[in-house]
């Protein structure tokens, strides 16, 4: 069995997670998602606005996502794919280059992101639609 896994706070679920996920999990037979907790977050300068808990029932929820853990430091990659047998590390690619010391373990391959949505805009164009 083929394992991916990948990385993020996915936060205000959009196409360009699902995108990935998708195109992830083609890449192999199992896809494990490591969920940014909420204190990662803040360690990240992000306040997601759902909850880990409530981003993990989310990703739990989609057809391409087999397992689901969290993602507390910068540092438990490694162990992350050493512990869980990965054979795929998969992120997009504004992360191009950050992970390539992960090639030592396993194979590291950055997708292209989907242009136009982020949890950013999202957020961004509420304000706009709800300051009217
Ligand atoms: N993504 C994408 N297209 C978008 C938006 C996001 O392909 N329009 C991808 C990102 O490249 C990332 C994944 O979706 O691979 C999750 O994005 P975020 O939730 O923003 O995660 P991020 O804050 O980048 O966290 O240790 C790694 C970090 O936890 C990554």
């Amino acid at each position: 069995m083929r394992k991916v896994i990948t990385y993020g706070t996915f936060d205000l679920l959009h196409s360009g997670h699902i995108n990935i996920l998708r195109r992830a999990k083609d890449l192999g037979d199992y896809l494990i998602v490591a969920i940014s907790s909420d204190e990662f977050n803040a360690l990240k300068g992000k306040q997601a606005y759902y909850s880990f808990e409530q981003r993990k029932l989310i990703l739990e929820a989609i057809r391409y996502v087999d397992e689901v853990i969290p993602e507390h430091t910068w540092e438990q990659k490694v162990q992350d794919v050493q512990n869980h047998d990965v054979d795929v590390f998969v992120m997009g690619d504004d992360w191009e280059g950050k992970f390539d010391f992960l090639s030592d373990y396993c194979e590291v391959v950055y997708l292209p992101r989907t242009v136009g949505i982020s949890t950013t805009k999202i957020k961004e164009d509420l304000k706009e639609v709800l300051a009217k």
